[in-house]
């Protein structure tokens, strides 16, 4: 009996979640500003994808990128890559990326990236999925991720870098 309730309220849910999928290729929330994010197009079986944009703070305090969530993905987190021995190598920020006040910062192909870890699906091109990133200072906010091309965002000459992601 519950059941049949609840079955037309998840419908009439996901119809209101609806009209905002199709808009916002830029998030406001509070002080900050979130740009273009996109995610790069992954293949059958992989199991982890990347994720990119900017994030402006206009504000007069600090803020910081903890993670988030999204359906597609079973964790959300926050990478940085840096030189290794002469090979480039990621791993988890574990208190997060501190947006500057008056400030931005660039998650881009070869530095700060969002991780999708444990994809339960691949990526498709084209496709907008959605994700709630979680800040210290700004709370929730509920953005979505265009799927682009592998090569998208690289300059030619900095591809290299980008492949070391593949592996992941
Ligand atoms: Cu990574």
């Amino acid at each position: 009996m519950i059941r049949h309730t609840l079955i037309p309220a998840a419908f009439a849910l996901a119809a209101t979640l609806a009209p905002t999928a199709t808009s916002a290729q830029t998030a406001t929330a509070g002080a900050l500003e979130i740009t273009a994010p996109w995610a790069r197009e992954t293949a059958q079986g992989q199991t982890a994808g990347g994720g990119f944009l900017t994030i402006g703070n206009k504000g007069k305090a600090p803020d910081r990128l903890l993670g988030g969530s999204t359906p597609v993905a079973a964790e959300v987190q926050i990478h940085t890559m840096s030189m290794d021995a002469g090979v480039m190598r990621m791993r988890p920020l574990r208190d997060g990326l501190a947006i500057p006040p008056g400030g931005s910062v660039a998650l881009k192909p070869g530095s700060f990236h969002i991780m999708f870890m444990g994809l339960k699906r691949p990526l498709k091109r084209g496709e907008t999925f959605p994700v709630t990133l979680r800040f210290a200072r700004a709370g929730d906010v509920a953005v979505r991720f265009r799927v682009e091309a592998v090569t998208h965002g690289t300059a030619g000459k900095d591809a290299h870098g980008g492949n070391s992601h593949d592996s992941h």
